[in-house]
């Protein structure tokens, strides 16, 4: 039902549309590019969905209405094209830039484990179990708890809190290597978006709030010093209330000077969904390793990752197009 009045609209190329959908709350329409510019639910969209820009043709404004109770205004300025840029794209950085958790922060645990003969590895799926432990020592920590100390520990409970702490050491710096090395790489399409976004004068900022070196570091070498000079990094402390608080969001909007409303925040948390909303900026999902479950029912898009051509999921384009979308109850 949603989906046919959503094809018969797009087809007159209304100006003012008023659709209708039995679940105003968790139906997000898509536009898919081919030629005749289907609609497709969000929650029905596969991982292999390719989906491209928005197209509308500028014709006469039409206007299509329901009798049903519950009526939304999707409003598609006439004017519109695919040049219709956001003033800014924002990028949360762990998942999103890099999956750091799989990719970086276990690896730097086993390396850690793997010098120190602890006689441990933490593989991706215990690591998932063990990420619902928030903090690194506390992670370690809980584990030795559960599992039995390594021979080689000390066995008071002040010592084995130095020893988790020097483990921690190690592993951070282990961590900031794999950065340094390039061998944490960038998921992909992450360099393409942000090349489209600068080429276009499209402000790019990077809204973390992980430890502000990490993402430095992930900026300047994954991307590259020339990149790096014109993206902001948000990170840290600069807040004091962390995700899904949107103050980093908002921050970055004010710094910028750009209207949240014009902000496309690409982030792969629920957390990060709910800050980004709170914002009120409009919001893509890039699943990532420890994520992919979560809810994002109110996300404007989900896609399993950004993707380069001929594995590419969305453009710059894409992202402007999401401006356009603009419900009204
Ligand atoms: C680990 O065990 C020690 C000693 O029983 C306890 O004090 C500490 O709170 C435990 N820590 C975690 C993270 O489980
Ligand atoms: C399961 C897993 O990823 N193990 C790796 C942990 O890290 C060490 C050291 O880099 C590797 O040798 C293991 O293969």
């Amino acid at each position: 039902m949603a989906m046919a009045a959503a094809s018969s609209i797009i087809s007159v190329s209304s100006a003012s549309l008023l659709i209708t959908t039995p679940q105003p709350k968790t139906q997000t329409i898509l536009l898919k590019h081919t030629h005749e510019h289907h609609h497709v639910p969000t929650s029905s969209l596969t991982g292999t969905s390719t989906l491209a820009s928005l197209k509308i043709s500028s014709s006469p404004a039409t206007t299509t209405s329901m009798r049903t109770a519950t009526r939304r205004r999707l409003s598609c300025s006439a004017s519109a094209s695919p040049s219709t840029l956001p003033s800014a794209l924002l990028f949360d950085c762990d998942g999103v830039l890099v999956d750091t958790e799989k990719d970086g922060h276990r690896i730097s645990f086993n390396q850690t484990f793997q010098e120190r003969e602890l006689g441990v590895t933490w593989d991706v799926d215990l690591y998932g179990e063990l990420l619902k432990i928030g903090g690194g020592k506390e992670r370690m920590t809980a584990y030795f708890n559960k599992t039995g100390w390594p021979a080689n520990a000390p066995s008071g409970e002040q010592e084995r809190k130095e020893f988790v702490a020097s483990l921690h050491k190690q592993k951070t710096e282990l961590f900031m290597a794999l950065i340094e090395k390039k061998l944490l790489p960038l998921r992909p399409g992450v360099a393409k978006l942000v090349d489209q976004a600068l080429t276009q004068g499209v402000n790019v900022a990077v809204c973390s709030t992980s430890n502000e070196n990490a993402v430095s570091a992930i900026v300047s070498f994954l991307l590259g010093p020339e990149r790096a000079e014109k993206i902001q990094i948000f990170a840290g402390d600069v807040v004091h209330r962390k995700k899904p608080d949107p103050a980093i969001y908002i921050l970055a909007a004010n710094t910028l000077g750009v209207e949240p409303s014009r902000c496309v925040v690409v982030e792969d948390s629920a957390i990060g969904l709910a800050a980004a909303k709170a914002a009120g900026m409009k919001y893509i999902i890039t699943k990532s390793g420890y994520t992919a479950d979560e809810d994002f029912l109110n996300a404007d898009a989900v896609f399993d990752f950004i993707g380069d051509p001929p594995e590419e999921r969305f453009d710059l384009a894409f992202c402007g197009s999401l401006l356009e979308k603009q419900y009204v109850s």
